[in-house]
């Protein structure tokens, strides 16, 4: 990715999460490279703070996310104390007569992955994933959360949830049968497949499979496109999409006048058909 006009806002390298800004464009990085960038509480702790921080920044139009190394994230950390499960490190038996004590890793869902998700899809500015490479389990789900997923040709996505013995999180039965439909939903599920991503832009499970040496480039560009166009539209398009998949089409054509009832009022309506109008170039700074 360039550096030109970067600002380095996290300081320190070895950090779970690196955020620099690009113009009016926020990058965060996930940064746990030795362990494919795996989900632990104080990365997802950083991360919801860092979404914050993007959507309260009203100089940040984009989020760009994407991970450092070559994974793109592996998920939740098995190995975080918060849900390893008692084992024998010896013989890496499960000891059914020990009655080995269980975590409610539901906890952990409640307070990380369901604020977190939330988070993500309600950001007032557009967010765009570059995958570059392997995304699993929950890692997966919250690249798919994104607006926009860019994936190098290398990079792949694994529901792997069923091969640990859990159901898809993170957003995943709900991102996963709207993307592909239920019968695809159901063979990445339950089989835990490796799916590479030329596959999942066929599939329609993400916008575009670029090549590796490209991903980031392309992905900043993405960003700094939708970083100059209209940011409300963008957020009322995400919504009124979302809205779509639960109404009958009355109801839908009835959201989209509401939605544009009042966007006809914003600036950005009026800049943009005055910019068509005088064969001007727009200048969009509703948020
Ligand atoms: C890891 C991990 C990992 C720790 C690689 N943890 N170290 C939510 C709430 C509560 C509970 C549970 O779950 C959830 C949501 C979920 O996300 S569940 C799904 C969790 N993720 C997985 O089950 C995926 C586990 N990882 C893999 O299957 C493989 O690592 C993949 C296919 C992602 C990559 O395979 P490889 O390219 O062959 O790499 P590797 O397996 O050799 O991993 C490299 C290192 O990363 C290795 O460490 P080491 O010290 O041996 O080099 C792994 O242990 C570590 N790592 N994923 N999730």
């Amino acid at each position: 990715m360039s550096t030109a006009n970067t600002t380095p806002s996290t300081a320190a390298e070895d950090s779970p999460l690196l955020i620099s800004t690009e113009g009016a464009v926020r990058v965060l990085t996930l940064n746990r490279p030795q362990a494919l960038n795996a989900f632990t509480t104080g990365l997802l702790g950083q991360l919801r703070i860092a979404l914050d921080e993007a959507a309260h920044d009203e100089t940040v139009r984009a989020v760009l996310i994407t991970g450092a190394g070559r994974a793109f994230c592996a998920g939740q950390d098995l190995s975080d104390p918060h849900i390893k499960p008692e084992f024998d490190e010896h013989s890496g038996e499960v000891d059914a007569h020990k009655k080995p004590k269980a975590k409610d890793i539901g906890n952990l869902l409640d307070h990380y992955y369901i604020p977190l998700a939330l988070r993500l899809r309600s950001m007032p500015v557009p967010t765009i994933c570059a995958v570059n490479g392997v995304a699993a389990g929950a890692g997966a789900n919250f690249a798919l959360g994104c607006d926009l997923v860019l994936a190098g040709q290398s990079a792949s996505f694994i529901q792997a949830f069923s091969k640990i013995g859990l159901v898809p999180d993170c957003g995943g039965t709900w991102l996963l049968t709207r993307l592909v439909g239920r019968a695809r939903a159901m063979q990445l599920a339950l089989l835990g497949d490796k799916l590479p991503a030329a596959d999942a832009q066929a599939w329609g499970l993400i916008a575009r499979c670029v090549a590796d040496a490209e991903l980031q480039s392309e992905a900043m560009a993405t960003a700094q496109k939708l970083a100059k166009m209209p940011t409300k539209a963008l957020v009322q398009t995400r919504e009124a999409l979302d809205a779509s998949m639960d109404l009958e089409f009355e109801d839908a054509l009835k959201l989209e006048a509401r939605l544009q009832s009042q966007l006809g009022y914003a600036h950005d309506y009026l800049e943009g058909a005055a910019a068509f109008l005088t064969k001007r170039s727009p200048t969009f700074k509703d948020r």
